[in-house]
């Protein structure tokens, strides 16, 4: 299996731990991962907002570059996804759209088919549950806080999928030995998109403190995420809001230490929450596999 990776800028940039885990974990998957020079992709809750035509122009650029090597598009945030395959999905069947973007992209030599499909990497899992499972060294035992990330589950319209009440990474989660605890409104914005985060940061802070609180009476060891931009919030909020300590991974993280991996590897020491206790435990349930 081959792919285009979609890395988005905040694990560029920020968070980089979540670019080497989810190179690590597909490769012991033996997913083939090839890069080509992307932009940002760019964000659907802020750029598509004030101008959708350069929106479209600049996620057409993105998709059509691996179009020439027919390699669909694996994206690891939601964020990525949400423009990449809203923009995919609206020029399926959008004619005069896709002139407009093909008029643009003749400029610098490119044109767009549309036959490169953008995948969310969860979705990938979905059919690789047998291969997870191969490659899990460790039981993880750990409680877990799911959280899926607007831009996966919504507009229905295009995601079709039951949005109302995803159950997939809560399955994937447990694959790995993970539970899924339940907690309030869980499926709810984590605060940071459509600008929010950068244009009204108060706003979006005590957005995730709600969040946070209801996460907290859960008691879980972790909170897990699928998108970058949720993750850095999650972890950041956390410092600002100073009452908070819950351990923040993306799920490429936390399969990676499923299959083993250290956590220096999956870049775990560089988030702001520290992982410590975390890394502790799972370590100690290595040990107690080990000695079996
Ligand atoms: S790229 Fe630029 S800012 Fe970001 S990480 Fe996900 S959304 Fe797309
Ligand atoms: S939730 Fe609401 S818009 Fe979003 S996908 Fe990621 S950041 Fe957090
Ligand atoms: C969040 C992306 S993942 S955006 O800020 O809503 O565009």
């Amino acid at each position: 299996m081959d792919y285009a990776f979609f890395p988005g800028c905040i694990a560029k940039n920020v968070y980089p731990g979540i670019e080497k885990a989810t190179r690590i974990v597909f490769e012991k998957m033996n997913v083939g991962l090839h890069d080509y020079p992307y932009s940002c992709c760019p964000p659907p809750g802020v750029v598509a907002c004030y101008d959708k035509d350069t929106w479209y122009a600049l996620g057409a650029r993105n998709l059509a570059l691996s179009e020439p090597d027919n390699r669909d598009i694996m994206t690891i945030c939601a964020g990525c996804y949400g423009t990449l395959h809203n923009v995919w999905h609206e020029l399926q069947h959008n004619d005069a759209k896709r002139a407009y973007v093909n008029e643009h992209l003749g400029r610098i030599g490119m044109t767009y088919k549309g036959t490169s499909r953008p995948i969310h990497f969860v979705d990938l899992l979905d059919g690789m549950r047998d291969t997870i499972t191969q490659n899990k060294e460790v039981d993880l035992d750990l409680r877990v806080a799911v959280h899926y990330g607007c831009h996966y589950l919504k507009p229905t319209t295009v995601t079709g999928e039951n949005s109302e009440s995803p159950m997939l990474l809560d399955e994937i989660v447990g694959l790995v030995g993970c539970k899924s605890i339940p907690f309030k409104d869980r499926l709810t914005c984590c605060g940071a998109g459509g600008g929010v985060m950068s244009g009204e940061p108060e706003l979006s802070l005590k957005i995730m403190e709600r969040k946070l609180k209801n996460i907290k009476k859960a008691d879980v060891d972790c909170i897990v995420n699928i998108c970058s931009f949720c993750h850095m919030n999650f972890d950041q909020s956390q410092k600002k809001l100073e009452s908070f300590d819950i351990p923040v991974l993306h799920l490429n993280q936390l399969l990676g230490l499923a299959f083993g991996v250290k956590h220096k590897h999956l870049g775990l020491h560089m988030n702001l929450v520290s992982t410590r206790d975390l890394v502790k435990k799972v370590k100690g349930a290595k040990k107690g596999r080990d000695e079996e």
